[in-house]
């Protein structure tokens, strides 16, 4: 007799006892239109074997960048993470939960506030310097990326920028390494081939961040002031 794999035959025995804890998280699932119709766990959400029959869920990634020197703030994703770990990204990366705060759509209000549940959660930053008003909502992305056979990515992503000063205290199970980096910087992190990158920075700095950027470099000149402000 075979019985039909399922995904509650994958053991996560292998993996770390707090990031284990987390795949239990509840994800909020939506079709091709970012409509959302149920709900269901991050660890159902990120296997392959459900990502390969269309299962597709909500999240965001942030974007932070210095007010003094525009500089944006990388993250060095731990050896802990179950998916892409070790890798260099974005500031934060997580998902809206199925809960009240999170499903708001409105003003993008539901990711807002997910951001500034996890950016405390994984950067250490005080919640006190995280404000609703001082996240930028950019555009959304759907996009399809494994990790490593087993597990992967299908979402539709919400970017979200912000241009604040902030106080870190990384969190070790999340982040393993954090630095700000101009764009040279990171054309050099690029280049070098010791380093590797989550699917999604590299897509989403090829096609949205390097223009955005751009932009706020230069209007922060217009304005004759050595600091960048995005507002
Ligand atoms: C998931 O990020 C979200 C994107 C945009 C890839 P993640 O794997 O860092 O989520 P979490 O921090 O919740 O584990
Ligand atoms: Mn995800």
């Amino acid at each position: 007799l075979s019985l039909p794999s399922t995904t509650n035959t994958i053991s996560l025995d292998t993996y770390d006892e707090e990031q284990v804890r987390l795949m239990e998280e509840r994800c909020i699932l939506v079709d091709g239109n970012d409509k959302a119709y149920g709900e269901d766990s991050k660890k159902t959400c990120h296997l392959m074997s459900n990502i390969n029959t269309g299962l597709l869920h909500r999240a965001f990634s942030v974007f932070l960048f210095r007010p003094s020197d525009g500089r944006l703030l990388l993250q060095k994703r731990a050896d802990e993470k179950i998916t892409f770990p070790s890798m260099w990204t974005n500031t934060c990366c997580s998902h809206p939960l199925s809960i009240k705060a999170e499903l708001v759509e409105e003003n993008q209000s539901g990711v807002k506030s997910a951001a500034i549940r996890k950016l405390p959660q994984e950067l250490g930053i005080p919640s006190s310097q995280l404000k609703f008003d001082d996240f930028i909502y950019l555009t959304k992305i759907h996009y399809l990326a494994p990790s490593d056979g087993l597990w992967g990515e299908h979402e539709i992503d919400y970017i979200l920028f912000s241009t604040i000063d902030v106080d870190l205290k990384l969190n070790p199970n999340e982040v393993s390494d954090a630095k700000y980096v101009s764009k040279d910087e990171l054309e050099a992190m690029f280049s070098d081939s010791d380093n590797s990158f989550t699917p999604w920075f590299k897509l989403i700095a090829r096609d949205l961040l390097y223009p955005w950027w751009d932009e706020m470099l230069s209007k922060s000149k217009d304005q004759g002031t050595s600091g960048v402000d995005a507002k």
